[in-house]
Formats: C-alpha cells, sequence, structure tokens
C-alpha cells in the first residue's frame, strides 16, 4: 500500500525533500518514492504513476529542476491531485517554476515554492490531504504545529539571552 507516491527527476533532487521524508516516516504514512525523469525515461515515468494509482495512493508529488516537465506529465496520466516542486537550478529554480506552475487550463499541478520549503511543504501538504479522511493523521499535524510553535518561542528567547549577555 501506498499512500503518497513521490517522483523525483533525479537523485540530486532528493536534498529538498528529505525533511518532509522524515515527517512522513515520523507520521507512519506509507510513501513510496522513485526517480524517473519527464525527458530521459518518459515510458517509466508513466508505468510509475499508473502503479501508485494501483497501490492506492491519494496523491503524487513530483519535484524536478530546470525545464522541469515531470509534474505536468505525471498530472496528465492521473486524476490524482499532483503537487508539483521546482527544484532549484542554474536559474535559481525559475526555470523550474514557471515550467510547473504554468500548466495550461484542464490539467492542474499545484505547485510549491522553490527548493527546500517546496520540497517540505509538498509533503505537508501530501498529508493534509490525507487528514482529511484520517483523524489519527490529523491530530498528528496539529500535535506537529504546537511543537512548530513552541521552536519559534525557543528561538526567540535564546535570541533574547543572547543580546542580553552581550
Ligand atoms: C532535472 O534535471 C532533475 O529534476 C534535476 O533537478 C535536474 C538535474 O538532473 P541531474 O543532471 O542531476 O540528473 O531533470
Amino acid at each position: 500500500m501506498t499512500k503518497v507516491g513521490i517522483i523525483l527527476g533525479s537523485d540530486s533532487d532528493y536534498p529538498y525533500m528529505e525533511k518532509g521524508v522524515k515527517l512522513l516516516k515520523e507520521f507512519d504514512i506509507p510513501f513510496e518514492m522513485e526517480v524517473s525523469s519527464a525527458h530521459r525515461t518518459p515510458e517509466r515515468t508513466v508505468e510509475i504513476v499508473k502503479r501508485f494509482e494501483e497501490q492506492g495512493a491519494r496523491v503524487i508529488i513530483a519535484a524536478a529542476g530546470g525545464a522541469a516537465h515531470l509534474p505536468g506529465v505525471v498530472a496528465a496520466h492521473t486524476v490524482l491531485p499532483v503537487l508539483g516542486v521546482p527544484i532549484t537550478s542554474a536559474l535559481s529554480g525559475i526555470d523550474s517554476l514557471y515550467s510547473i506552475v504554468q500548466m495550461p487550463g484542464g490539467i492542474p499541478v499545484a505547485t510549491f515554492g522553490i527548493g527546500n520549503s517546496g520540497g517540505m511543504n509538498s509533503i505537508l501538504f501530501a498529508i493534509q490531504i490525507l487528514a482529511n479522511n484520517d483523524e489519527a493523521i490529523k491530530e498528528k499535524i496539529i500535535k506537529f504545529r504546537e511543537e512548530q510553535k513552541e521552536s519559534v518561542y525557543k528561538k526567540s528567547q535564546r535570541l533574547k539571552e543572547k543580546l542580553n549577555s552581550e
């Protein structure tokens, strides 16, 4: 069983997704990650999308950089929600962002921010989609938000202490 299917255009994209993947593991959500390229391995990309569907995936994340057609190609082959992550590139990810976000009307891709924050948020968003039908996941998200809040308070406290000691 796979709840979240993730396709990366290359293994070099993985560092941008790493934090989010850690979260999927902490939340105990079954996921699968594959490397496949819209350009270099187009047929394999479609096979993976079909397999994710058969395995019960509820959402697919596609991350790619440069002329980043992967999320659009994935979306063309499924009616599952597709979340696109523009990876930082030679053009700072602007090329990736534009390639993903400007889908022609009819085949949507939900597009996230460039790089690390986009990688993390795409996975959080996928988890929130699952939480619509799963109270246990919803509770975990609420706990995650509380911990996040705590970490901001701590940062503020640490900064105050630093300023006072100078
Ligand atoms: C894209 O080209 C990938 O998603 C990656 O962001 C970029 C570079 O790929 P590699 O040359 O590192 O395989 O298709």
